[in-house]
């Protein structure tokens, strides 16, 4: 078996256990197959060389190669071009795209920097594996360097219909890019379809029947959707820790009688936080008897605040919490706990274990891996219900759960009121075929499955 050279936008850190399911499943193929992983050390630093200064370090078969990156780097590549520009548009955001070139000049740059430094640890056997939106072009850069490889890529957000791509800035040049890899992965059909539609629409090509190639630009690239998982095993396992058992026991007492509704994600856009908190408030209304006796927790901690947009989001996540809390608060209960923190995994298991609802209601993602948290620690004999939003990915596999459109609050509110209120019978044979979706596609599983399917290529 060949070796395995991994690269992402961000290193993990090797003196931290891995906490995500991506982080352990890589490190599990990492450790078994031996390699390098490289991405961005995390340290922005003036002094840091154009070209990137390289830290390496060996941990058991895996070499991690840190580059750091000054701060034009970082504000052009990574909250420039990759999370203005390209984020927002993949989430069919085109109102928050930002246009600038110095941006997109960084994106090329850093890429062919990653591609520089990389290139000098392969070797003629090894797989490459290249991460997200950050990294769109570097199977080009790397062949243009004579890297004749195996080259695969994962997109972990979705990929837009090509009405979108083609207003992208900079898009006609990383499509064609793209094609320079093996294979190209996706979290859904759907966003495998929309990378199809571009070559017939943009690129004029026929891609005939139920191939899995897809030709353009004089070259030829398999694409498939590789839906991602959870470590599901790992995940429960946090319910047996001294915290988790802790915090389930204090939740249940207090809330005898009454029901939590939760919600985890990072403070983006994409995820539909003030639809929820809007969709919370038509169930009171609409539905009097949940006033008393349900409360929505909403943890939502911080992420890429140096963009304008997500100071934006903040500001109306905190403004609707505070009406909904100032409108139908009682002196014994509070309707909504927003918590704009980081929570301890331990934590969030326990706080999933004992919730009525799990409510994952994002306007646009990938996949979404707390959709696949949530099944994996409700108990069989007792279990919660998921309100999923049909434009999680996660949706085209959890069919089970109750698919809603969080744009329509009225309705998502119904869903709710049903999903709370539904009787044992139905949510234990929902949740069983929930669980089976996910035990049976786990991180490790989609892990495998790409890398066979790339050394199949
Ligand atoms: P994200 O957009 O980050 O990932 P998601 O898939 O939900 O979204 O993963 C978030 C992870 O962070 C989950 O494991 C969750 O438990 C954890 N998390 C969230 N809030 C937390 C908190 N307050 N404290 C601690 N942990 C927290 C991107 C794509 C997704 C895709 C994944 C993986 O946007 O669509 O599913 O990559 O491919």
């Amino acid at each position: 078996m060949s070796r395995l050279i991994v690269i992402s936008n961000r290193l993990g850190d090797p003196s931290k256990p891995p906490s995500g399911g991506l982080a352990v499943a890589l490190n599990g193929a990492l450790n078994a197959l031996g390699g390098v992983w490289m991405g961005w050390s995390g340290t922005i630093s003036d002094t840091a060389k154009s070209d990137g200064d390289v830290h390496t370090q060996q941990a058991g078969k895996v070499t991690l190669v840190g580059v750091d990156m000054n701060k034009a780097e970082h504000d052009g590549y990574y909250l420039g071009y990759s999370n203005s520009t390209l984020w927002p548009a993949f989430h069919h955001r085109m109102d928050l795209v930002e246009n600038h070139q110095k941006d997109f000049d960084q994106y090329c740059m850093v890429n062919r920097t990653f591609a520089q430094h990389v290139a000098k640890f392969i070797e003629p056997d090894d797989v490459i594996w290249v991460h997200d939106y950050h990294l769109l072009p570097l199977a080009q850069e790397l062949r243009s360097m004579g890297v004749t490889n195996k080259i695969g890529f994962f997109l972990h957000i979705p990929f837009p219909p090509s009405q979108i791509v083609t207003a992208i800035p900079g898009s006609e040049w990383w499509m064609e890019a793209m094609f320079s890899y093996d294979l190209i992965g996706f979290q859904t059909k759907a966003d495998a379809t929309n990378f199809r539609l571009y070559a017939e629409r943009q690129l004029h090509e026929d891609i005939g029947g139920e191939t899995d190639t897809v030709t353009g630009f004089g070259q030829s690239v398999r694409v498939r959707d590789f839906p991602i998982g959870i470590d599901v095993e790992q995940f429960r396992a946090l319910l047996t820790h001294e915290e988790a058992i802790e915090l389930r026991e204090r939740l249940e007492v207090r809330s005898s009688g009454r029901r939590w509704i939760t919600g985890v994600e990072r403070l983006d856009y994409s995820k539909g936080l003030p639809e929820r908190l809007k969709i919370y408030r038509q169930l009171l209304h609409k539905y009097p008897e949940n006033q008393g006796t349900t409360s929505l927790v909403q943890i939502a901690p911080p992420t890429r605040e140096q963009v304008e947009a997500y100071a934006d989001i903040r500001e109306e996540l905190e403004l609707l919490s505070g009406a909904v809390n100032g409108e139908f608060a009682t002196i014994d209960w509070t309707p909504v706990r927003y918590i704009h923190r980081q929570v301890p995994r331990t934590r969030l298991a326990a706080l999933f274990s004992i919730s009525r609802v799990g409510m994952v209601t994002p306007l646009r993602d990938g996949m979404n891996l707390v959709a696949k948290e949530f099944v994996a620690v409700q108990d069989d004999d007792d279990p919660g219900v998921l309100v999923l939003s049909e434009f999680a990915g996660a949706a085209e596999q959890m069919k089970d759960a109750l698919l809603v459109n969080p744009y329509n609050i009225e309705h998502t509110a119904d869903a709710l009121q049903r999903a709370l209120h539904m009787p044992l019978d139905e949510r234990k044979e929902r949740h069983a075929s929930l669980k089976k979706v996910v035990e049976e596609g786990d991180v490790v599983t989609w892990c495998r499955d790409f890398l066979e399917a790339l050394q199949k290529v």
